[in-house]
């Protein structure tokens, strides 16, 4: 009787530290791939800029056309087309016939602008 109680209490206080452990690794895990995430998202976002030269500005929608390259982060070949700009104060300092270089993304059905300058 008090061999065996004995006994299980050795065997709870070894369970209680592998799933000490395996959270540890888990949150190791967690952690790891949450910074290569964050990496790769700043790296998509720095590199992932496309030119174009600005065909016409839509200021009051928000919207501007732009003859473009490949967008490589969206598979898409060189056109021109209208995209929305995230923010309309976007649309400040842009001009028709200008050469600039964006960002776009996805947000729902949209392609939206998150960032543009002018191409250097
Ligand atoms: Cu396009």
């Amino acid at each position: 009787m008090t061999r065996n109680t004995f006994k299980s209490a050795a065997n709870v206080n070894v369970s209680a530290n592998t799933n000490t452990n395996a959270i540890t690794t888990v949150a190791r895990r967690l952690i790891f791939g949450a910074v290569l995430s964050s990496v790769a998202l700043l790296a998509s976002a720095a590199e992932d800029l496309t030119n174009g030269v600005v065909r016409r500005i839509d200021a009051a929608n928000g919207k501007v056309t732009i003859k473009h390259d490949e967008i490589v982060n969206l598979d898409m070949p060189g056109m021109t087309m209208v995209f929305k700009l995230q923010d309309k104060a976007q649309a400040t300092g842009l001009s028709v016939g200008q050469a600039v270089r964006f960002h776009v993304e996805m947000e729902g059905d949209a392609m939206v602008i998150t960032h543009i300058e002018a191409a250097q």
